[in-house]
Protein backbone atom coordinates (compact mmCIF):
# COMPACT_ATOMS: atom_id res chain seq x y z
CA UNK A 1 0.00 0.00 0.00
CA UNK A 2 1.94 3.61 -0.96
CA UNK A 3 1.04 6.39 1.41
CA UNK A 4 -0.32 9.68 -0.21
CA UNK A 5 2.05 13.30 1.31
CA UNK A 6 0.53 15.58 2.54
CA UNK A 7 1.72 17.86 -0.35
CA UNK A 8 0.01 15.07 -2.60
CA UNK A 9 -2.92 15.53 -0.89
CA UNK A 10 -3.34 19.18 -0.82
CA UNK A 11 -2.32 19.28 -4.54
CA UNK A 12 -5.49 16.82 -5.45
CA UNK A 13 -7.86 18.94 -3.50
CA UNK A 14 -6.43 22.60 -5.16
CA UNK A 15 -6.78 20.73 -8.63
CA UNK A 16 -9.90 19.46 -7.88
CA UNK A 17 -10.78 22.69 -6.57
CA UNK A 18 -9.89 24.29 -9.83
CA UNK A 19 -11.95 21.33 -12.23
CA UNK A 20 -15.07 21.91 -9.79
CA UNK A 21 -14.62 26.16 -10.20
CA UNK A 22 -14.25 25.42 -14.14
CA UNK A 23 -17.54 23.31 -14.41
CA UNK A 24 -19.77 25.45 -12.62
CA UNK A 25 -18.17 28.43 -14.67
CA UNK A 26 -19.54 26.62 -18.02
CA UNK A 27 -23.57 26.97 -17.35
CA UNK A 28 -25.70 29.94 -17.39
CA UNK A 29 -28.99 30.24 -15.94
CA UNK A 30 -31.63 32.32 -18.32
CA UNK A 31 -34.65 33.86 -17.82
CA UNK A 32 -37.75 34.57 -20.00
CA UNK A 33 -41.38 36.07 -20.02
CA UNK A 34 -43.81 34.76 -21.81
CA UNK A 35 -46.95 36.77 -22.15
CA UNK A 36 -49.70 34.58 -23.53
CA UNK A 37 -52.15 37.02 -25.10
CA UNK A 38 -55.03 36.98 -28.12
CA UNK A 39 -53.26 38.61 -31.04
CA UNK A 40 -54.21 39.36 -34.79
CA UNK A 41 -52.25 37.45 -37.83
CA UNK A 42 -52.85 37.39 -41.29
CA UNK A 43 -51.86 34.13 -43.20
CA UNK A 44 -53.26 33.01 -47.32
CA UNK A 45 -55.39 36.39 -47.11
CA UNK A 46 -57.47 35.86 -44.07
CA UNK A 47 -56.93 37.57 -40.78
CA UNK A 48 -58.06 36.12 -37.51
CA UNK A 49 -57.00 36.38 -33.60
CA UNK A 50 -55.45 33.83 -32.28
CA UNK A 51 -53.39 32.97 -29.05
CA UNK A 52 -49.58 33.87 -29.59
CA UNK A 53 -46.65 34.44 -27.44
CA UNK A 54 -45.06 37.90 -27.20
CA UNK A 55 -47.32 38.44 -29.59
CA UNK A 56 -45.25 36.21 -32.70
CA UNK A 57 -45.81 33.72 -34.25
CA UNK A 58 -43.93 31.15 -34.35
CA UNK A 59 -42.95 32.20 -30.69
CA UNK A 60 -39.99 34.17 -29.06
CA UNK A 61 -36.58 31.75 -29.59
CA UNK A 62 -34.95 30.81 -26.38
CA UNK A 63 -30.99 30.40 -27.06
CA UNK A 64 -28.79 28.41 -24.27
CA UNK A 65 -26.08 26.51 -23.87
CA UNK A 66 -26.11 23.02 -22.56
CA UNK A 67 -26.12 22.39 -19.12
CA UNK A 68 -27.75 25.76 -18.84
CA UNK A 69 -30.96 26.26 -16.93
CA UNK A 70 -33.83 28.23 -18.48
CA UNK A 71 -36.95 29.88 -16.16
CA UNK A 72 -40.04 30.92 -18.16
CA UNK A 73 -42.55 33.14 -16.43
CA UNK A 74 -45.32 32.70 -18.34
CA UNK A 75 -47.92 34.92 -17.67
CA UNK A 76 -51.45 33.89 -18.84
CA UNK A 77 -53.60 37.00 -20.49
CA UNK A 78 -56.02 34.86 -22.29
CA UNK A 79 -58.71 33.45 -22.01
CA UNK A 80 -58.66 30.04 -21.31
CA UNK A 81 -56.20 27.55 -19.27
CA UNK A 82 -52.91 26.58 -20.59
CA UNK A 83 -49.57 24.59 -20.08
CA UNK A 84 -46.31 24.88 -21.73
CA UNK A 85 -44.15 22.34 -22.70
CA UNK A 86 -40.53 21.81 -23.44
CA UNK A 87 -40.41 19.15 -26.01
CA UNK A 88 -37.52 16.96 -26.20
CA UNK A 89 -36.22 18.09 -22.84
CA UNK A 90 -35.36 15.30 -20.82
CA UNK A 91 -36.21 17.67 -17.08
CA UNK A 92 -33.93 14.86 -14.86
CA UNK A 93 -35.78 15.28 -11.84
CA UNK A 94 -38.09 17.71 -12.62
CA UNK A 95 -41.24 16.59 -14.41
CA UNK A 96 -42.81 19.40 -12.61
CA UNK A 97 -41.95 22.14 -14.90
CA UNK A 98 -42.36 19.48 -17.85
CA UNK A 99 -45.69 20.55 -18.44
CA UNK A 100 -48.60 18.36 -20.24
CA UNK A 101 -51.88 19.24 -18.98
CA UNK A 102 -53.35 17.48 -16.29
CA UNK A 103 -50.71 15.30 -16.24
CA UNK A 104 -47.71 17.15 -14.54
CA UNK A 105 -49.32 20.38 -13.88
CA UNK A 106 -53.16 22.05 -13.60
CA UNK A 107 -53.12 24.51 -16.40
CA UNK A 108 -52.65 28.21 -16.08
CA UNK A 109 -55.32 29.92 -15.79
CA UNK A 110 -56.24 33.09 -17.39
CA UNK A 111 -54.82 36.23 -15.30
CA UNK A 112 -52.33 34.27 -13.50
CA UNK A 113 -48.76 33.02 -14.01
CA UNK A 114 -46.33 29.91 -13.85
CA UNK A 115 -42.64 30.05 -13.65
CA UNK A 116 -41.09 26.95 -15.64
CA UNK A 117 -37.50 25.43 -14.79
CA UNK A 118 -36.30 23.80 -17.82
CA UNK A 119 -32.71 22.26 -16.89
CA UNK A 120 -30.71 21.58 -20.08
CA UNK A 121 -28.72 18.67 -19.45
CA UNK A 122 -27.52 16.04 -22.06
CA UNK A 123 -29.69 17.85 -25.06
CA UNK A 124 -27.51 19.85 -27.65
CA UNK A 125 -29.10 20.96 -31.01
CA UNK A 126 -32.29 22.01 -31.73
CA UNK A 127 -35.96 21.22 -29.42
CA UNK A 128 -39.51 23.33 -30.06
CA UNK A 129 -42.14 24.25 -26.73
CA UNK A 130 -45.31 24.58 -27.63
CA UNK A 131 -48.74 24.84 -25.97
CA UNK A 132 -49.51 21.45 -24.28
CA UNK A 133 -53.68 21.74 -24.26
CA UNK A 134 -55.82 20.87 -26.54
CA UNK A 135 -55.18 22.25 -29.88
CA UNK A 136 -53.53 25.61 -28.41
CA UNK A 137 -49.77 24.77 -29.87
CA UNK A 138 -51.42 25.54 -33.41
CA UNK A 139 -50.01 29.06 -32.60
CA UNK A 140 -48.40 28.32 -29.39
CA UNK A 141 -44.52 27.41 -30.38
CA UNK A 142 -41.36 27.98 -30.96
CA UNK A 143 -37.79 26.71 -31.03
CA UNK A 144 -35.21 25.96 -28.54
CA UNK A 145 -31.83 26.41 -29.74
CA UNK A 146 -29.02 24.45 -27.31
CA UNK A 147 -25.69 25.71 -28.46
CA UNK A 148 -22.75 23.29 -27.91
CA UNK A 149 -21.50 23.76 -24.05
CA UNK A 150 -19.42 26.35 -23.22
CA UNK A 151 -15.80 25.60 -24.34
CA UNK A 152 -16.74 23.31 -26.59
CA UNK A 153 -17.90 22.98 -30.12
CA UNK A 154 -19.95 20.98 -32.69
CA UNK A 155 -19.21 17.75 -34.14
CA UNK A 156 -18.48 18.58 -37.35
CA UNK A 157 -17.12 22.06 -39.17
CA UNK A 158 -18.81 25.20 -37.65
CA UNK A 159 -21.38 26.66 -39.86
CA UNK A 160 -20.41 30.26 -41.39
CA UNK A 161 -24.37 31.22 -40.51
CA UNK A 162 -27.12 29.54 -39.59
CA UNK A 163 -31.10 29.66 -39.76
CA UNK A 164 -34.29 28.53 -38.32
CA UNK A 165 -37.07 27.33 -39.73
CA UNK A 166 -40.34 26.79 -37.73
CA UNK A 167 -43.04 24.12 -40.17
CA UNK A 168 -46.89 24.99 -38.79
CA UNK A 169 -50.10 24.94 -39.91
CA UNK A 170 -52.65 27.71 -40.70
CA UNK A 171 -56.29 27.01 -39.66
CA UNK A 172 -58.53 29.76 -41.24
CA UNK A 173 -61.05 29.41 -38.46
CA UNK A 174 -60.33 29.38 -34.44
CA UNK A 175 -58.94 26.10 -33.92
CA UNK A 176 -59.90 25.19 -30.13
CA UNK A 177 -63.69 26.77 -31.80
CA UNK A 178 -63.41 23.96 -34.39
CA UNK A 179 -62.50 21.39 -31.69
CA UNK A 180 -64.93 21.55 -29.34
CA UNK A 181 -67.51 21.85 -31.86
CA UNK A 182 -66.56 18.73 -33.75
CA UNK A 183 -67.00 16.97 -30.06
CA UNK A 184 -70.02 18.77 -29.76
CA UNK A 185 -71.55 17.39 -33.24
CA UNK A 186 -74.42 14.82 -32.95
CA UNK A 187 -73.33 12.64 -36.01
CA UNK A 188 -70.88 10.37 -33.89
CA UNK A 189 -71.13 6.94 -35.50
CA UNK A 190 -73.00 4.51 -32.79
CA UNK A 191 -73.12 1.15 -34.13
CA UNK A 192 -75.58 -1.32 -32.06
CA UNK A 193 -74.37 -4.88 -31.17
CA UNK A 194 -75.77 -7.87 -29.27
CA UNK A 195 -74.10 -8.77 -26.00
CA UNK A 196 -71.76 -12.10 -26.64
CA UNK A 197 -72.12 -12.14 -30.26
CA UNK A 198 -68.22 -11.74 -32.76
CA UNK A 199 -68.26 -8.64 -34.94
CA UNK A 200 -65.72 -8.80 -37.79
CA UNK A 201 -64.68 -5.21 -38.26
CA UNK A 202 -63.42 -3.94 -41.65
CA UNK A 203 -61.31 -0.66 -41.00
CA UNK A 204 -60.21 1.67 -43.79
CA UNK A 205 -58.11 4.69 -42.93
CA UNK A 206 -59.69 7.50 -45.31
CA UNK A 207 -57.97 10.43 -44.01
CA UNK A 208 -55.77 12.81 -45.75
CA UNK A 209 -52.10 12.45 -44.20
CA UNK A 210 -51.93 11.41 -40.58
CA UNK A 211 -51.89 8.31 -38.60
CA UNK A 212 -54.84 7.11 -36.86
CA UNK A 213 -55.20 5.17 -33.05
CA UNK A 214 -58.56 2.54 -33.12
CA UNK A 215 -60.07 1.08 -29.53
CA UNK A 216 -63.29 0.33 -28.29
CA UNK A 217 -63.69 0.90 -24.48
CA UNK A 218 -63.31 -2.06 -21.90
CA UNK A 219 -63.06 -4.54 -25.37
CA UNK A 220 -60.19 -6.11 -26.54
CA UNK A 221 -59.93 -6.67 -30.50
CA UNK A 222 -58.37 -9.93 -32.38
CA UNK A 223 -56.38 -8.81 -34.90
CA UNK A 224 -57.13 -11.25 -37.76
CA UNK A 225 -56.05 -9.33 -41.51
CA UNK A 226 -54.20 -6.60 -42.76
CA UNK A 227 -53.89 -4.97 -46.15
CA UNK A 228 -55.84 -7.43 -48.19
CA UNK A 229 -54.15 -10.59 -46.01
CA UNK A 230 -54.78 -12.70 -43.56
CA UNK A 231 -52.32 -12.98 -40.24
CA UNK A 232 -52.09 -15.29 -37.51
CA UNK A 233 -54.97 -14.24 -34.97
CA UNK A 234 -53.30 -11.51 -32.30
CA UNK A 235 -55.21 -9.79 -29.65
CA UNK A 236 -54.73 -5.81 -28.30
CA UNK A 237 -56.39 -3.37 -26.77
CA UNK A 238 -55.93 -0.75 -29.26
CA UNK A 239 -54.91 -0.53 -32.75
CA UNK A 240 -51.51 1.32 -33.11
CA UNK A 241 -50.55 3.92 -35.82
CA UNK A 242 -53.31 2.73 -38.98
CA UNK A 243 -51.19 4.02 -41.81
CA UNK A 244 -53.43 5.59 -44.46
CA UNK A 245 -55.13 3.05 -46.34
CA UNK A 246 -56.57 -0.40 -45.17
CU1 LIG B 1 -44.15 17.99 -27.50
Amino acid sequence: MGTVSAFEFVGFVFVSGILMVLCMAQTNVHYYDFVLKETNFTRLCSTKSMLTVNESFPGPIIRAHKGDTVYVNVHNEGDYGVTIHWHGVKQPRNPWSDGPEYITQCPIEPRSNFTYEVILSKEEGTLWWHAHSDWTRASIHGAIVVYPAIGTTFPFLKPDEEEIIVLGSWYKGDVNKMVAESLETETTYRWLVDYGKTYLLRIVNAVMNVELFFAIAQHNLTVVGIDGAYVYGFCTVILKDISVGV
